[in-house]
């Protein structure tokens, strides 16, 4: 789609397809005004629409038959969500009926509208930059509190005005090579043309690279909790039998999802369920205990069960605390096998009477519950977030920029990859011109990122994943 075309006008539903209370359909470009004169008659006496208000009226077709009754809203460019004239027309929610006024629109001179064409205009016409036009996608999709609190700040730009910080270091190092490439003659270290106060090149410059650097790689770094807040995680539950794996699971649930007994190897297979963990949606996968068998169907659930936890986000190995050393020697001979990650479940702690203390394998947490009694849930959830996302939960806030989007990793990446290549050829004392192309290539990722430059088919790529009315 050329983006060119926004001398248009488009029309498409914005609520969800199906029945309904109230409709909303939406209409953006030049000819608003006047396809509304031909589908809408309002019962004001205003001559204008007014802006911003909602208006009491009568959707007609084409022959000036009344089909419904509604509202609309008048937004005048710029002042709109795509920066175009923009109506919002609510109708009764019959699929007939805002079918028959997206028809009405089309045959008043309205075309539908693409998949994302909404936003898409809004990044044109600059109202967004191409971060927050993402972030529209990510907050309609979001699954949980913590995704849509993430998509809502990158929409307000938080995550492209630290892109923009970042950036504006870079260009900074850029000035100061740039007037040693202008002006070769007079330029000598600490002297020559006056570049933001003071000329830099060589060792003047590295702490500003070093700077630079380190912001990159902090960002790109927050792409593992990003991928997890976004698309969720699986954590395998796992442990000898009856350790209380599925009473673990069914509790964090809130439902008997997994059978319970004290019959060691109740569970056989694998059984799944999400659970919303402080804001992420983590899947849980409950497994057959695992120990010694010659049983067949025994052997194909330990399988199961290991396949799961190597290739879970996590894996909580669960230990019945009343049964002391022959867990905990099980548990330190299980870890070695797993490299996932992994967290000490200690269960069945309303069995004993003191909880064991220090570490019991180097470097995993370890958490004390009692799956029965639905004790120690809280810390349990806890520990799951803040290993999944290497964030610390501070009052079930994420308080820092993340990204989440494997586009914008990808060239942070790269932006971080060249401004790296630059700092190399600028300490190997290489001419300033050198230095420059890939400091030039660093900036050049992040003018792709905020899509201050871009091709029709990235904005295909990335609009063609909206849904329409978006
Ligand atoms: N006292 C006590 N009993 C528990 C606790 N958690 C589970 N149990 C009991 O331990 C027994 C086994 O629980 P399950 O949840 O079925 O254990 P499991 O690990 O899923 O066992 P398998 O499916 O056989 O591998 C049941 O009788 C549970 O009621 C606990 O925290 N305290
Ligand atoms: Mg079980």
């Amino acid at each position: 789609m050329n983006s060119s075309l926004t001398n248009e006008t488009i029309v498409a539903l914005s609520t969800p397809v199906g029945v309904g209370a109230i409709a909303m359909v939406r209409l953006s470009g030049p000819d608003v005004r006047q396809i509304l004169s031909k589908i809408f008659v309002s019962k004001s006496s205003a001559k204008q629409l007014p802006k911003r208000t909602p208006v009491l009226g009568n959707f007609i077709d084409i022959d000036g038959e009344i089909f419904d009754e509604g509202q609309v809203v008048f937004y005048e460019k710029p002042n709109s969500y795509t920066g175009e004239d923009l109506a919002e027309l609510f109708c009764h929610g019959s699929i007939a009926i805002y079918q028959f006024l997206i028809e009405s629109a089309c045959s008043a001179g309205a075309r539908v509208a693409a998949p994302g064409e909404f936003t898409r205009r809004a990044f044109i016409e600059g109202k967004v930059d191409l971060v927050q036009s993402e972030s529209v996608a990510d907050l309609i999709a979001s699954e949980t509190k913590a995704s849509a609190k993430i998509a809502l700040s990158q929409l307000q730009g938080n995550l492209s005005e630290r892109l923009e910080e970042i950036w504006q270091q870079i260009v900074e190092i850029g000035a100061h090579l740039e007037a040693s490439i202008d002006f070769p003659d007079e330029f000598e270290p600490g002297a020559g043309p006056m570049v933001q106060g003071k000329p830099l090149f060589g060792e003047e410059l590295t702490p500003l690279f070093v700077n630079a650097e380190a912001s990159l790689k902090e960002l790109e770094d927050s792409f593992r909790s990003g991928r997890v807040l976004r698309e969720g995680a699986r954590v395998a539950i796992i442990g000898k039998p009856n350790a209380g794996k599925s009473t673990l699971l069914n509790n964090l649930l809130g439902e008997e999802r997994s059978i319970t007994s004290d019959i060691p190897g109740t569970t056989r297979d694998t059984i799944e369920e999400v659970c919303d963990v402080n804001g992420i949606p983590v899947r849980f996968i409950d497994t057959a205990g695992l120990r010694d068998t010659q049983d067949p169907i025994e052997k194909e659930g330990a399988k199961r069960a290991y396949d799961a936890a190597q290739t879970a986000d996590l894996c909580l190995l669960v230990l019945d605390s009343s049964k002391g050393k022959s867990e905990f020697e099980w548990a330190q001979h299980e870890a070695k096998k797993l490299e996932t990650n992994k967290l000490i479940v200690l269960n069945k702690t309303d069995l004993v009477s003191s909880c064991l203390s220090g570490e019991l394998i180097r470097g995993v947490e370890k958490v004390s519950i009692s799956a029965l009694q639905k004790k120690g849930f809280g810390l349990l959830k806890k520990s799951v977030f803040e290993i999944l996302t290497g964030e610390s939960l501070q009052g079930g806030n994420i308080m820092r920029t993340i990204l989440t989007n494997e586009r914008h990793k990808n060239l942070v990446n790269k932006a971080r990859h060249s401004l790296k290549e630059a700092f190399v050829l600028c300490q190997k004392a290489y001419s300033p011109e050198l230095v420059a192309v890939h400091l030039n290539d660093s900036s050049a990722a992040f003018s792709e990122i905020l899509g201050k430059s871009y091709g029709e088919s990235l904005l295909d790529k990335i609009f063609s994943e909206f849904c329409i009315g978006k």
